[in-house]
């Protein structure tokens, strides 16, 4: 094979975002977030975990980041708790909440590391949630305050505003499976809307007040093929490429709602009724950077219905597949307007052997990783901008409905002790960092 070398200026990153790693979540005046109501209710999450100690990290800024330092990253994506910042979700200011924020990302710039910031992964303010949450409109106004806040406290050029938008509508709103633990299809059309609208009124005051800066949306996209050829699937297909991808990307670069889409979404939910004139205007704010998140294609057979063609990793959802990548990049390429794109998120839960010298080797994420870089590299060489990757996660973390067992880390985290250990794939990456190619 030949040599797989990256451009030298490509940015090598790691992810996480707050309430997957901070805990501390009643502390220094942070407030309560959807996910403290939802994590409480016995059932919701897997053995009962919650995000209130999590990877500690709140406690530990100093040490995760000389951890990144050690592993030479280029880039760390974080997300900001809005609770933290405006405990309410509006109004007053926590200035504690701020002042961590902002240590962050001294830390990170002393260090050489360029931060990615995301303003909402998730842990809305429980305040706005009883107000009415994203089906409330009057939200997406509270999350554009609450973004100028943050553009004028740190001194970040990236910034993505909401994570997977979609995964909010389907886990949150169709199935309950996250919060706000919602499983009603009619109300999760419309906190989709008003989380784009979220997405297009920030934007909109990261240019006003911020020219220079760069703002997007992170979109996890799943492209979506027929199991098997000439089985009648190819309308199933098409339909569910609407709801997994073109939902998102359509609205944002093109400033229209799929019609497809759109008419299927009529049926089952007053959500068309809710956009109002000049609301795509803003949705479709141009986007300055697109943040990319892949784990997992959709294979659908004849019904439509997802069937696994290839091995799953440890959470069963994820279905392993370095291609889908390539397919996803080259397929914005073709279809979307050109701007420069970020992988925000790429990983797998892979299961951890602790050596007898104390090390811990996760083969299984090499490769994943391994492979998934080389469609990135692909890509590249096809002509799509991707100008870095974030590995997800820096660290072993609370992945949501299913706790602390699904561990995605490169660093493995023993809960008990909250000690680091950089696992053979954080190593592998060092590496990797170093040299700027794959071998
Ligand atoms: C991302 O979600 C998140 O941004 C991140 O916080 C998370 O830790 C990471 O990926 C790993 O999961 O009922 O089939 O939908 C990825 C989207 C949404 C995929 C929840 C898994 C649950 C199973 N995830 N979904 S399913």
């Amino acid at each position: 094979m030949p040599e797989q070398r990256f451009p030298d200026e490509f940015v090598w990153g790691a992810a996480t975002s707050a309430y997957q790693i901070e805990g501390a979540t009643e502390e220094d005046g942070r407030g309560r977030s959807i996910w403290d109501t939802f994590a409480a209710v016995p059932g919701n999450v897997k053995n009962g975990d919650t995000g209130a100690v999590a990877a500690d990290h709140y406690h530990r800024l100093g040490e995760d980041l000389d951890l990144m330092a050690s592993l030479g990253l280029r880039g760390y994506r974080f997300s900001i708790a809005w609770p933290r910042v405006q405990p309410d979700g509006a109004g007053a200011v926590n200035q504690a909440g701020l002042d961590f924020y902002r240590r962050l990302v001294d830390g990170l710039r002393e260090r050489g590391v360029h931060p990615m910031a995301t303003l909402f992964h998730w842990d809305l303010p429980q305040a706005l949630q009883e107000a009415g949450g994203w089906e409330n409109r009057d939200t997406a106004e509270r999350f554009a305050d609450y973004a100028a806040i943050m553009f004028d406290a740190l001194e970040v050029r990236d910034w993505l505003t909401i994570n997977e938008p979609k995964t909010v509508v389907d886990c949150g709103y169709r199935w309950g499976i996250h919060a706000p633990g919602v499983q009603d299809e009619g109300r999760a059309f419309v906190a989709l809307h008003h989380l784009l609208l979220a997405h297009g009124r920030a934007s909109r005051v990261l240019h006003e007040a911020h020219p220079g800066r760069r703002i997007g949306p992170a979109l996890n996209l799943h492209p979506t093929y027929a199991a098997e050829p000439f089985t009648g699937a190819d309308a199933a297909v098409w339909h569910q490429d609407g709801l997994e991808n073109r939902l998102y990307l359509d609205p944002i670069f093109t400033g229209a709602y799929p019609e497809d889409t759109l008419a299927w979404i009529a049926e089952r939910s007053p959500m068309p009724d809710r956009i109002l004139d000049g609301d795509l205007a803003v949705i479709s704010e141009p986007i300055d950077v697109l943040g990319v998140q892949y784990y997992t294609p959709h294979f659908l057979d004849a019904e439509g219905n997802r069937v696994h063609k290839h091995p799953t990793a440890q959470l069963d959802w994820l279905e392993i597949y370095p291609r889908g990548l390539y397919d996803t990049l080259t397929r914005l390429k073709y279809d979307y307007p050109a701007v420069p794109i970020v992988i925000t998120e790429n990983g797998v839960p892979a299961p951890d052997e602790v050596g007898p010298d104390g090390g811990v080797a996760d083969g299984e994420r090499v490769s994943f990783l391994r492979d998934h870089l080389a469609a990135v590299h692909d890509a590249l060489a096809e002509g799509v901008p991707v100008e870095g990757y974030y590995v997800w996660s820096l660290l072993d973390n609370f992945e949501w409905a299913e706790g602390y067992d699904a561990r995605f880390g490169i660093v493995h985290v023993d809960y008990a002790t909250q000690r680091r250990t950089p696992k053979s794939s954080a190593l592998w990456y060092r590496d990797l960092i170093s040299s700027g190619r794959l071998a």
